[in-house]
This record gives C-alpha cells, sequence and structure tokens, in this order.
C-alpha cells in the first residue's frame, strides 16, 4: 500500500508528467547538485568565492519579481467563507480552470518532491508540509527556508497529516499565473511564478493562508509577525511579537542592534516574518518561527540599517534580481552610497542610472536564520517563547504617535484591525496613499477576516495571560516633512518603554486613543531631541483622529453585519471622548 504522500505525488505526477522524480533529503550535498542545476540553466551565476562563498545570484524572469494578489485566491465552498477581501473562487471551477495549465506542465523537467517542516523539529507545534516543484531554484531555497528531508519524513510517517502543495512554474507568463489556496482541503496549488512569496510554498500559502485557518478550527494563530526577545540589565529576556505591512522595516526590527546596549538592554531574534502562537497550559501564548531562514528585502540594507543581516549574508546566501559588481559580488541602493563602476544591473545588462535602479526594488535574499549574529538561543525552543507583547505599526506621516498602548485586549484588536500604512515611492509610485491592513494579514488571511477579527477577540477571552498590546509609529514627520524620530537601534528605547509599562514602572498619559508616555517615561538621553519633537512625536490631534474615524468607519463597512459587534463599540467609545476632549 502506497503511504497517503506516495499516493498524492503518484497523483501529481500523472497530471504535471515530469520526466524525472527527485526526492529532496535537505543534505548539504544535494544543496550543492541544486544549485548546480540553477547554474546549468543559466538563471543563477556563483559569487565572489573569497568575499561571498558559497553565494549566488539568481535572476528571474522580468515579469515575475514579487507577489501577484490579484491572482492569489482562496477557494472555498462558500464564497462567505473567503470574504470580503480575498479573491475568491469556488473550488471546483478553480482546479477546472488552472488544472489544464499543470497537465504535462513538467515535461522534460525534474519534478523536486520537498518534504518539510514548519517549525522547530521537535515541537508539538510544528507541522509538515511536502512541496512539488519543477524549479531548482525553489526546492533549493525551501533547503534555506524551511527544514527539509528525513525529518519531515520521519514526523510524517504513514499519516496523512501534510499540507500538500503542487507548484509549477509554467510558462511564467502573468496571464497564466494563479496561486489557488485550498483551507477546507489544505491544499495549494501555484502556478507560473517562480518568486518566493509566490512559489516557496511553505512561507505565505501554507504557514499563513492555510495555517490561518487550521488555526482557528483548532485553537492556536498564525500572524504574519516577527518575534524577539528584549534582554533587559538583570538579564531576564521578555518576548514580543510585532506585525507590520510591508516596508516598515520588520526584519531590520527584529535584528535591530540595540542603542541601549551599554544600558544592557539586547534584541534577540526568534523570526522576522510569521508567528504560530499556541495558547499554554499556563494561559501565555507561546509563539514558534515556522521558518528556517530569511527572505529578506534587500535594498536599504546595509551596516547601519542591519548589520546583523550584513554578516549573515556573506555565505550560504542565494540574492534573487541584486545587482552584480565587477569583481563578482552582490550590489543594491543603499548598500553604499555611491554606487561602485561598471555594475551589472539586475536583467544582466551594463548598469547606467538612466536605466531605473540597479537592483530591482524587491530583490531579496535567502539566508540561513542561524547565521545572524542576534539570532536567540531559543529560536528553536520546541516549547516555544511566552510573548508578554504584540505590537501594530504602520507608516504615518502624521496622525499616529511613536507609541502608545492599549487600554485591554478589546481595544487592541482594534487598533490591530485598523491597522493602516502610506505607501512609499518604492512599493507603487504612489506616494502617501493610506492602505488599511488589519494585523497586516490583509493578504495573507485564509479566509473571512470579520470571523478573523471574531477570532481574535475570542482568544484575549481564553488567555488568563494575554499580551499586552502596543502601537508605533517609527515614521511621524513635522511640519516640514522631516523625520521626528531617528528610528532603527535606537527603537529600542520604545520596547524599553513597554517592558517599564509591563512591570509598572513607566508612566502613561490616558488620550481617547489609548495609553501615550509621558515624555519623562520614554529614555531619550543622548538623542539630543528638542522638546518640540518629542512633544510632536506623542501628540494626540482630536481633528485629525476624527477624520482618520471616519475612514475606519468606511472601511469597517466591507465587512456589513459580520463585523463584531466590538469594533463597533471601540469605534464609537473613541469618538465619543475625542469629542469630550476636543470641547473640554
Ligand atoms: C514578505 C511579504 O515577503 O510580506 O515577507 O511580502
Ligand atoms: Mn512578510
Amino acid at each position: 500500500m502506497p503511504t497517503p504522500l506516495e499516493a498524492w505525488v503518484d497523483e501529481v505526477a500523472s497530471l504535471t508528467r515530469p520526466e524525472k522524480i527527485d526526492w529532496c533529503d535537505g543534505s548539504a550535498a544535494e544543496h550543492e547538485r541544486l544549485i548546480g542545476e540553477m547554474l546549468q540553466d543559466g538563471s543563477s551565476f556563483r559569487l565572489n568565492e573569497r568575499t561571498y562563498p558559497r553565494c549566488y545570484l539568481h535572476r528571474s524572469d522580468t515579469r515575475d519579481v514579487a507577489r501577484t494578489e490579484q491572482v492569489t485566491f482562496i477557494c472555498t465552498r462558500n464564497r462567505r467563507d473567503a470574504g470580503p477581501t480575498n479573491n475568491w473562487m469556488a473550488p471546483e471551477e478553480a482546479k477546472d480552470k488552472v488544472r489544464p495549465l499543470l497537465d504535462g506542465a513538467m515535461k522534460g523537467r525534474k519534478m523536486y518532491v520537498v518534504p518539510y517542516v514548519m517549525g522547530p523539529a521537535e515541537s508539538p507545534y510544528a507541522r509538515v508540509g511536502v512541496e512539488v516543484t519543477d524549479s531548482a531554484y525553489v526546492a533549493a531555497s525551501m533547503g534555506i527556508m524551511t527544514r527539509v528531508g528525513r525529518v519531515a519524513l520521519d514526523r510524517l510517517g504513514r499519516s496523512d497529516e501534510f499540507v500538500p502543495g503542487l507548484h509549477s512554474i509554467g510558462d511564467l507568463d502573468p496571464e497564466r499565473r494563479f496561486i489557488l489556496h485550498f483551507p477546507e482541503e489544505k491544499l495549494i496549488w501555484s502556478v507560473g511564478s517562480g518568486y518566493g512569496g509566490n512559489a516557496l510554498l511553505g512561507k505565505k500559502c501554507f504557514a499563513l493562508r492555510i495555517a490561518s485557518w487550521m488555526a482557528r478550527q483548532q485553537g492556536w494563530m498564525a500572524e504574519h509577525m516577527l518575534i524577539l526577545g528584549l534582554e533587559g540589565p538583570d538579564g531576564r529576556v521578555t518576548y514580543m511579537a510585532a506585525a507590520f505591512p510591508s516596508a516598515c522595516g520588520k526584519t531590520n526590527l527584529a535584528m535591530m542592534v540595540s542603542a541601549l546596549e551599554e544600558e544592557g538592554y539586547r534584541v534577540w531574534t526568534v523570526g522576522d516574518d510569521i508567528a504560530w502562537l499556541h495558547p499554554g497550559p499556563d494561559g501565555y501564548l507561546y509563539a514558534v518561527n515556522p521558518e528556517a531562514g530569511f527572505f529578506g528585502v534587500a535594498p536599504g540594507t546595509n551596516t547601519r540599517t542591519n548589520t546583523n543581516v550584513m554578516e549573515a549574508l556573506h555565505q550560504n546566501t542565494i540574492f534573487t534580481n541584486v545587482a552584480l559588481t565587477a569583481n563578482g559580488e552582490p550590489w543594491w541602493e543603499g548598500l553604499t552610497e555611491v554606487p561602485p563602476e561598471n555594475l551589472t544591473d539586475w536583467k544582466g545588462k551594463p548598469w547606467s542610472p538612466a536605466n531605473g535602479p540597479a537592483a530591482h526594488p524587491n530583490s531579496r535574499y535567502t539566508v540561513p536564520a542561524r547565521q545572524s549574529p542576534s539570532i536567540s538561543p531559543r529560536w528553536e525552543d520546541p516549547a516555544g517563547v511566552p510573548i508578554s507583547a504584540f505590537i501594530f505599526g504602520g507608516r504615518r506621516a502624521r496622525l499616529e504617535p511613536l507609541v502608545y498602548e492599549a487600554t485591554g485586549w478589546q481595544h487592541g484588536v482594534y487598533a490591530a484591525a485598523t491597522l493602516a500604512s502610506e505607501t512609499t515611492a518604492a512599493a507603487t509610485g504612489d506616494v502617501g496613499v493610506l492602505r488599511r491592513d488589519p494585523m497586516a494579514m490583509l493578504p495573507f488571511c485564509g479566509y473571512n477576516m470579520a470571523d478573523y477579527f471574531g477570532y481574535w477577540l475570542e482568544m484575549g477571552r481564553r488567555l488568563t495571560h494575554p499580551p499586552r498590546i502596543f502601537h508605533v509609529n517609527w515614521f511621524r514627520r513635522d511640519d516640514s516633512g522631516r523625520f521626528l524620530w531617528p528610528g532603527f537601534g535606537e527603537n529600542v528605547r520604545v520596547l524599553k518603554w513597554m517592558l517599564d509599562r509591563m512591570d509598572g514602572s513607566a508612566e502613561a498619559r490616558e488620550t481617547p486613543i489609548g495609553l501615550v508616555p509621558s515624555a519623562s517615561s520614554l529614555t531619550l538621553d543622548g538623542l539630543k531631541m528638542s522638546r518640540e519633537s518629542v512633544e510632536g512625536l506623542l501628540r494626540v490631534d482630536p481633528s485629525d483622529w476624527a477624520a482618520e474615524l471616519d475612514l475606519v468607519k468606511a472601511f469597517f463597512e466591507k465587512f456589513g453585519a459580520e463585523l463584531p459587534r466590538e469594533l463597533h463599540e471601540e469605534t464609537d467609545r473613541i469618538a465619543k471622548q475625542l469629542h469630550s476632549s476636543s470641547v473640554a
């Protein structure tokens, strides 16, 4: 009798008809072999072996450089279960539409079977997935981002408890690209893209979209969150998880070099993108990082913004769509102030500034997490780490203060559900367009977000020690458009305030939107900030907030009667308090 896994692989092979099937074991020798295949097909190049040993540059198809949300679908029997923020197709309709694209798609190609574990191998919270792919780049990247091979097969045995993911690059034509999720079957089909977020199926597809669905059924949470440990002067480490929409510096925060190191504060990295959170027997929420690597945005990364990742990137790293220097090193905008002479751009052409950026704005590095000097000694703790605080943040030029604390769980869920960020030039060309991105999960929630908000509220009732909830904004500007806060390593000062709130030593002022630090409760020594700047950072402007509430109400209308009443209660409460504070 074939195992359920063997039966599925047979089924997939008879549909896609590969020339050869290769079961991946996750070994170093296999990684070398996969890299060899990438080098052979001309899509990848070896970098300078002296300064970047075992590092490679991969160039993707120029039409395949980012996630494609418009062709990403949640395929549930009832449209309602996908909700108003997801693209939806009925499962059979989706399969009928996409099956012809997979039919014979691997003819003349090799099919790699990649069994993998998401989460620390020994953890009860870890789960198995199996990706079948016809891309050596995808198989090699999965080997960095997840735990591949025997470890997964041993865990699985003859069980059918794995998330199958069928991936084919197809012909890479964006017109024939589909990323389909079938949460009721826990199945993923992805065709027409080799880009990480579309093609490394363990990441967004499994660990967020399918896992968020599983988590709600099984009593846990799958969130788009970094996990960090903040060590204080007494050596105790407090763990926090934080959600930010893209382009808000999540990886940099997770790997921050603390500006308060001399005072004894240090940041340890557990994860930079995804958290799986389970209630423990003690009523705390425990987080594991399901991933084993970082798939980070290269542009803007340098020794000032993220020195830890810079150190990690010098070996065993796959770079995608970065520029290449004349001596075979990777380069991207922001790495050095002045671009080196004779660069080759991300498309493989001699670079000239007139042709736009040398590296694609969404060029990436894929690097093993253990290589970061900041990696937490507990990053693979099978029990996870207890989370004391959730942090939500966006990029807002005016409205949001540097930090505030929610008055309780319900208010915190409201703050998270109304999370929003202004777009940057790099992302869209439209600067300052406001996008709501609840819990930074808008593109990643595998079910109806109204139900998701309800589930968050429910979680707060279930936990006897729920995390405290904070909101931050590193991006507030003054009237002349200058950033008020220095950011990066100085952000530790805000984390310290949170720590001080938790042990009861930091003062906060009650405002209609939450608990805002008193200026004296923040540790700002050495920053040389003017009193006006500090006031500007902490100001809560009632008329700006009244305008924000109108936008929030319009956003909530999307969910109609299904929006949990608690979120309306919060909107009304804040409106009332704003009104009385502005007349007072
Ligand atoms: C990512 C993303 O790549 O959120 O992590 O898009
Ligand atoms: Mn992400």
